[in-house]
């Protein structure tokens, strides 16, 4: 029994100057092992005086339950520290710039940056506004009136504070500009616009590019020049363009732009409906009351303006056949565009 205590510190002390898993484990078989020094003492139990047997028996368990213990714990320890180990040699540096982007623009994106880029290049500013406007600037400065179906609760997202609504164009950054700077006067206002429309061709979030001039001599016929060149240098063709009388609140005259159809040369598709044209704008000169309302001399300035959809014209760029595609983010649809 005297020997039973010695075999403990003989465990302890071995198992203090163990440093891996495969030392463990033959230490452990020779104490705990089928042959070991415990099943050993168990055997022995027979040669043990009768009277003594009990407390005998109740020593070489606690022994067994001791060591079971320790070498559990060593076995824990020894696992945690090559786990430490091996998770050194594998670091990563998170930090470092990956050699190759992976992942790709949206289309809308894209499309976006292209008309931004051909504008800057024709002298254009691009200014920003908020999509959650004031029905003032959305509708009261533009001439719209009180009355105006486009402001009827079944085309307009109203929000609940009085007076607010989601921007149903982006006219009003243009309201915005003229408010806070003194003509001249040359910028774009591209994003996003909500309106109440969700069918096959609306939908009821989308991006639109919207300009205006503002200057002593701006007419139509700057106007025609700015579009006409916009779309050459956007399709990269020399593509007919005709203008038809069109009638806006804050334009006037007022004109929506064709072009030739791009899918069928104009022979004739589903896309133009046969007619050889699609429309993808529209545009004019700015209501003079438009002006006044911004506190712009009319005496002294005049302005054009021109408004295009965006998903319409990537629609048209890349030969896409549903306004859907653009907002469902399949991997499969979004990455096939550069
Ligand atoms: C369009 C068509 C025609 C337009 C007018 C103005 C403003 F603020 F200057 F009056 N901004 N945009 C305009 C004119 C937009 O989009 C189809």
């Amino acid at each position: 029994m005297e020997n039973i205590e010695k075999i403990k510190e003989e465990i302890r002390s071995l198992l203090s100057s163990v440093s891996s898993l495969k030392e463990l484990r033959d230490i452990k078989s020779k104490y705990l092992g089928s042959k070991g020094v415990v099943k050993e003492l168990l055997k022995k139990i027979k040669e043990v005086p009768p009277e003594l047997r009990r407390e005998y028996g109740k020593k070489v368990n606690e022994l067994k339950e001791f060591a079971e213990k320790l070498f559990r714990e060593k076995e824990e320890e020894l696992k945690r520290r090559e786990l430490e180990e091996k998770l050194k040699g594998e670091w990563v540096d998170l930090t470092v710039p990956p050699e190759r982007v992976v992942g790709s623009l949206h289309p809308i994106t894209i499309t976006l940056e292209r008309i931004k880029e051909i504008f800057k290049g024709m002298g254009f500013e691009v200014e920003e506004g908020p999509e959650i406007e004031l029905e003032e600037y959305n509708f009261d400065l533009l001439n719209i009136p009180k009355e105006h179906p486009a402001r009827d609760m079944q085309d307009t997202f109203y929000v609940n504070k009085e007076g607010y609504l989601l921007r149903t164009h982006t006219s009003p950054v243009q309201i915005r500009t003229m408010l806070k700077k003194k003509p001249p006067i040359q910028m774009i206002a591209p994003g996003k616009v909500y309106r109440r429309d969700d069918d096959p061709t609306h939908s009821p979030m989308f991006h639109q590019v919207e300009g205006l001039v503002v200057n002593e001599y701006a007419n139509f016929r700057h106007m025609k020049y700015v579009i006409e060149e916009f779309l050459r240098r956007f399709f990269e063709t020399d593509l007919p363009v005709r203008f038809r009388t069109s009638y806006f609140p804050f334009t006037e005259p007022s004109a929506e732009v064709d072009i030739g159809c791009v899918i069928c040369n104009q022979e004739g598709c589903r896309v133009c409906k046969e007619t050889g044209w699609l429309e993808v704008m529209g545009c004019g000169m700015v209501h003079p009351k438009v002006l006044e309302n911004c506190g712009i001399d009319t005496e002294i300035y005049q302005g054009f303006a021109f408004g295009m959809g965006v998903e319409r014209l990537a629609m048209l760029l890349y030969g896409i056949d549903n306004i859907k595609l653009f907002y469902e983010n399949d991997l499969r649809f979004i990455r096939q565009f550069f």
